[in-house]
């Protein structure tokens, strides 16, 4: 996958770039079964954490079955220890295209899954990547990959194209514990840009571009595999024994440096 000098400009003007059919049907089909195994099946989540919607968490809604009701999958595990991920953290495309935009030595900084159930899944505020990883340089990159089709109705991605370059905003925690916003964007509803997306497709945002997605309101599964991957020479700035738990890194392709993530 070589990307034209047009993607090259769109993802330094806007932040973004969206890759159709990164991944092929079977792929995404074989993706989704996997996750299914672990929320409505006997696999069991051992080497990454879960998280229940928290309406559901708190009792004000019910669902059928636990499994009805995940938010996410959290946590670098998830590419070590299961081969269909892992296998998707180093897929082709992603991993030639992540190159293109970061350089040859690759590590990946995060795996994720964000289930968005039917009805039940609820907003992600709008945030930057990089409030959450202290990080140098700020030029991660995350990769959403569409597993189902992303609508504005069931909560696709949604960004401030351009607002990268603004640099790093205050952020605030949000109700999940995990989770922050930025606090005061000022930014108007209308620099915010809905990226409808095709199951397979895959966005890949500068880590300082602001990013949103709305509540399911359909019957229908909006899941999403997150990667972020960094360039190997970049530095942690905080000592290891400061880090957030979640912050961590898995070799992914090049050489690794010393001192380096
Ligand atoms: O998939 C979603 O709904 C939002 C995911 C996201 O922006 C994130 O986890 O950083």
């Amino acid at each position: 996958m070589q990307l034209s000098d047009a993607q090259f400009e769109q993802y330094q003007t806007d932040g973004y770039l969206l890759v159709e059919d990164a991944l092929a049907q079977d792929t995404v089909e074989q993706t989704t079964d996997r996750l299914r195994e672990y929320t409505h099946g006997n696999r069991e989540p051992e080497t990454f954490e879960s998280q229940i919607e928290p309406r559901v968490e708190r009792g004000e809604l019910d669902v059928e079955e636990e499994g009805d009701a995940v938010r996410k999958f959290e946590g670098l595990g998830m590419v070590e220890s299961d081969d269909v991920f892992g296998d998707i953290a180093n897929h082709d495309t992603i991993t030639a295209v992540a190159e293109q935009l970061l350089g040859e030595h690759l590590k990946l900084l995060r795996s994720a899954a964000m289930f968005k159930p039917p009805s039940v899944g609820s907003e992600k505020g709008l945030h930057q990547d990089a409030a959450y990883y202290p990080i140098q340089p700020r030029d991660h990159l995350t990769v959403w990959v569409a597993l189902d089709e992303a609508t504005p109705e069931n909560g696709c991605m949604t960004v401030i194209p351009g607002a990268h370059r603004d640099g790093l905003l205050d952020h605030e925690a949000d109700e999940y514990e995990t989770d922050i916003v930025i606090n005061d964007t000022g930014y108007d509803e209308s620099d915010l840009v809905e990226l409808p997306m095709e199951a397979g497709d895959a966005l890949f945002t500068h880590c300082l571009v602001p990013h949103y997605t709305a509540p399911n309101t359909t019957d229908d599964w909006r899941r999403a595999l997150i990667m972020s991957y960094m360039d190997s020479r970049s530095r942690f700035t905080k000592p290891d024994e400061e880090l957030e738990p979640w912050v961590d890194s898995v070799h992914i392709q090049g050489e690794e440096f010393p001192g380096c993530v």
